[in-house]
């Protein structure tokens, strides 16, 4: 795994300094750069919880870690401009649910950045048509989107390069879907650095070992997604027990009876790995429970154990939202703070490619 594997290697590209790294070690040691996003999409699901955002607390203490709302982004699909400034509130107040601390850590709204669509500018050029055309999201997001194929739809992997690569992130904590896209920016990086020389670190994603793809209680072929038709298929961190205990037993298991994970049983293989994390039990640990029992009985804990897992979750957003003013406060502290380290990337990248100074 990367982190452990360089954890003790510098950054040389990191632009944290002295005031700025949050959790430098030793005087002159820099720890590892971590940066990731999710889209103020409303309110995140089990997947979003259990693939990315939980694994992000775990990385604050022993990395620079930097976490975005990916409001940018959310717009190469139709956005109601009301809706999209409360679920960026929400989604902001879902980093701090989560128990990320705005002190040490940098977050922040990407749009405050401006550095974000300048350095997106720059990477667009060095980026190739075939490139993008091969990205599994966009092939799937403009399947579903047939009257709305927009350009910033097709350029998205770019601007989500320019988020990682601004920062000189080494590691992008991601769910399994968006591991293509932290590739291309690697790629992207790669060419830049062979053309203009050492301008920016290359990213690796770090994909969780257990619930990097959450899948669909109805349909487990597919993964648990906010944009599913079915409600039934999707848990919502708001959810209330008594709906998470609904839909598990409603969840699409096969035909068997045993608690055993195995080939096609795609949907207890699912149920499995997320009784597994919600009750921190190994699966191995949880076929042995569950030995001699049927589905039913499963389902049902499952249910009750997501719902215990996601509570604190789910009360702490709804405090955080209560205070808008702390909010824009922390939006500020946060975007002042990621400016003052992603200007000097694009003024590193506007140099190379032969660009006058800002005024
Ligand atoms: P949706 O498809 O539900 O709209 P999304 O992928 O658009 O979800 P994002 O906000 O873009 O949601 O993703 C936030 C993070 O959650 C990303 O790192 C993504 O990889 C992760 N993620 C999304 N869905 C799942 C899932 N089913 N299982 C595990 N991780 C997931
Ligand atoms: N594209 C991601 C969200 C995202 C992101 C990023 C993730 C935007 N910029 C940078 C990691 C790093 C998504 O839709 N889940």
């Amino acid at each position: 795994m990367l982190i452990e594997k360089n954890y003790a290697t510098i950054n040389k590209n990191a632009y944290f300094d002295k005031g700025e790294a949050i959790n430098m070690p030793e005087e002159n040691v820099r720890k590892k750069v971590v940066l990731s996003g999710i889209q103020p999409s409303g309110i995140p699901h089990l997947g979003n919880y259990i693939g990315a955002i939980r694994n992000w607390k775990r990385m604050e203490d022993e990395f620079d870690c930097l976490y975005m709302i990916a409001n940018m982004h959310s717009i190469t699909v139709r956005q109601d401009p009301a809706k999209l400034r409360r679920q960026t509130y929400e989604g902001f107040a879902t980093l701090l649910a989560a128990g990320l601390d705005p002190e040490k850590s940098i977050l922040f709204v990407q749009n405050q950045v401006p550095a974000h669509a300048e350095l997106a500018w720059i990477l667009n050029c060095y980026t190739m048509f075939g490139e993008m055309s091969r990205m599994t999201q966009f092939k799937d997001k403009s399947a579903k989107n047939a009257e709305n194929i927009n350009v910033g739809l097709f350029t998205y992997p770019v601007l989500m390069a320019a988020d990682i690569l601004l920062y000189q992130a080494d590691a992008v904590p991601v769910g399994a879907d968006q591991k293509q896209h932290v590739e291309i920016a690697r790629d992207i990086a790669q060419r830049f650095n062979s053309i203009y020389g050492d301008t920016f670190t290359l990213p690796e994603p770090y994909i969780p070992e257990a619930g990097a793809r959450i899948m669909s209680l109805a349909d487990p072929d597919k993964k648990m997604s906010k944009s599913d038709d079915n409600p039934n298929a999707c848990v919502l961190v708001s959810d209330s027990k008594d709906d998470i205990i609904r839909k598990f037993r409603r969840a699409v298991t096969d035909s068997g009876s045993e608690v055993r994970r195995g080939e096609g049983k795609s949907g207890i293989n699912n149920l499995i790995t997320i009784y597994s994390v919600a009750s921190g039990k190994s699966a191995e640990e949880v076929e042995r429970e569950f030995e001699g029992k049927g589905y039913g009985d499963f389902k049902l804990a499952c249910g009750e154990a997501v719902a215990d897992f996601l509570r604190p979750f789910r009360e702490n957003i709804d405090r955080y939202m209560a205070d808008k003013a702390h909010l824009d406060a922390l939006f500020k502290l946060g975007a002042e703070r990621a400016a003052r380290i992603a200007r000097r990337t694009v003024e590193k990248a506007e140099k190379r490619v032969g660009f006058i100074k800002k005024p």
